[in-house]
């Protein structure tokens, strides 16, 4: 044990590569990623505010029952998949639906637990990305003992664990950087800091300097970076997970971005902040700032972003159609796939839902 902290330090300010002018800022310690890596991420980025919108426009059809947007944090998003491999896992959560759409999930089944579904919509192993989680950090224990498993069978996979600026105020977000740093586990906890946690502004969330600051006590070491820059995120991000891959441990980071739109449609964000602050954070839209950035530079045209806009297009009416169909879940699947062999107690929850659902029958 050494008492050295400072190689565990993140950087003071968030790393930034492409400023709001679009222009590189140049950092010492990242460079700006292939032209074609940053090409790829734009017309992603176009493809997941597309997606961000059209579901937004299926709740108010009454399409999906609930859809928390990521409108605003594409960047994360896109990164987030983009840096990963098909041997890493992917542990999403409610917010990070295009995320998982990012690791070949079908946008359609991503979105089946929100149009009001019993189950996640799609197999976890297909695509190696787990469901959604709802319960804020329980996903980050499960995406150690992933990596911690594959590391043991000499894997080369990475975990890529996903969490919000409120969810590292969770027990589970703590004990699993403990379990990781202990382990030595293949992990990167990404902190998508919105600013928010519903109405919780991040400084009545903690009073630490930087929520990458919380790795220090674990022994993992923290970055910050520009949430909003795409070329900053798959630098920060590609860099952390080749680290891992290499053996190097699990690493925090934390991006520094905001949530555009309310919680979920069933929040009234007027209420918590004010349109002044929402408008500063349009002027930094992660997908301007790189469409400028390569503009300038020559490596996109009006055609090719017509080809981008035209495919985000198409991915959007697959989603209209797909999810156009009314579900019927069953509520007697609730107490399925909880444990191989069910609890007493569970049974008798099932028995009593059953009778509930035999009489309900016959009512009508
Ligand atoms: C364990 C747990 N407690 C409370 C909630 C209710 N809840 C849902 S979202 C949320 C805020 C989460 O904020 P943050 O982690 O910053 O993520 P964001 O929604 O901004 O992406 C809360 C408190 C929950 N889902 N799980």
């Amino acid at each position: 044990m050494t008492g050295d902290a400072h190689h565990l330090l993140p950087s003071p300010e968030p790393v930034t590569l492409i400023g709001v002018d679009g222009q590189a800022t140049g950092d010492p310690g990242h460079a700006v990623p292939d032209d074609t890596e940053l090409v790829r991420g734009l017309a992603a980025l176009i493809t997941a505010r597309r997606l961000n919108d059209q579901a937004y426009a299926l709740v108010r059809q009454g399409r999906l029952a609930v859809y928390p947007s990521s409108h605003g944090q594409e960047a994360c998003q896109v990164a987030a998949a983009q840096v990963l491999t098909g041997d890493d896992w992917l542990f999403p959560t409610y917010r990070d639906t295009v995320a998982a759409v990012g690791r070949g999930v079908d946008p359609v089944e991503a979105l089946t637990l929100l149009k009001g579904d019993w189950h996640c919509g799609y197999d976890p192993y297909d695509h190696k990305v787990a469901p959604h989680a709802t319960p804020l950090a329980t996903q980050l224990p499960h995406a150690v003992g992933v990596a911690h498993a594959a590391r043991l069978r000499g894997e080369p996979t990475v975990v890529m664990a996903m969490c919000g600026d409120g969810g590292t105020s969770e027990g589970d977000f703590h004990e699993a950087l403990n379990f990781a740093a202990v382990l030595k586990a293949p992990v990167v906890f990404f902190v998508q800091n919105n600013e928010y946690a519903i109405s919780v502004p991040l400084a009545r969330q903690t009073a630490a300097p930087s929520l990458a600051h919380k790795g220090i006590g674990y022994g993992v070491p923290g970055e910050r970076v520009d949430g909003n820059d795409l070329a900053a995120l798959l630098a920060v991000l590609g860099a952390a997970v080749e680290r891992a891959r290499a053996g190097g441990g699990p690493q925090l980071i934390e991006a520094h971005t905001y949530r555009m739109q309310a919680h979920t449609n069933a929040d009234d964000a007027t209420r918590y902040r004010k349109d002044d602050e929402v408008a500063a954070w349009v002027e930094r839209d992660p997908i301007t700032r790189l469409e400028r950035h390569l503009r300038e530079r020559g490596l996109v045209d009006d055609e090719q972003l017509a080809g981008f806009a035209a495919t985000a297009e198409q991915l959007a009416a697959h989603v209209r159609d797909g999810l156009h169909r009314d579900i019927e879940p069953d509520p007697a699947k609730l107490f399925d796939h909880i444990y191989a062999e069910p609890t007493p107690q569970l049974r008798e929850q099932a028995a009593l839902v059953a009778d509930e659902l035999d009489r309900e029958g016959a009512l009508r």
